[in-house]
């Protein structure tokens, strides 16, 4: 019998870095449990699962967080390999995924949610 696996997403709906999380947990067919922050009002999981940058989105794959979105989605690939591979899987094509995805971290999401003035 397979074993049972408990996946939690600590998330805000409307957060760009976790809709990352969101797609590859949904290309990979993972089932988890998205449970909504109050942003204003962090609560006391999410304190305990991410002490160092307080923030979403933070994945606890059997009691174990996992915090910042690039290195989820890392994660995420590895554990479940053996469904739809969210990068390439040569060196070289994987460190380009990696320069992109750090760009938009980085340059993209003010693109798409503007610069703070
Ligand atoms: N580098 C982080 C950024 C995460 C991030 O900025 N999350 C925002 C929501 S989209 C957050 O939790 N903000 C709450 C705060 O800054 O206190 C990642 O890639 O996961």
């Amino acid at each position: 019998m397979a074993k049972q696996e408990e996946v939690i997403l600590l998330d805000f709906w409307a957060g760009m870095y976790g809709m990352k999380v969101r797609i590859a947990l949904a290309e990979k067919g993972v089932s988890y449990e998205h449970r909504e922050e109050d942003l204003r009002n962090k609560s006391q999981l999410l304190l305990e699962m991410n002490p160092v940058h307080k923030k979403i989105p933070v994945l606890i794959h059997n009691g174990k967080p996992i915090c910042e979105s690039s290195i989820i989605v890392e994660y995420i690939d590895e554990v479940w390999k053996d469904k739809s591979p969210l990068f390439p899987s040569d060196t070289y094509g994987k460190a380009r995924a990696r320069f992109w995805s750090d760009f938009i971290d980085k340059k993209g999401w003010s693109h798409v949610v503007g610069s703070p003035s």
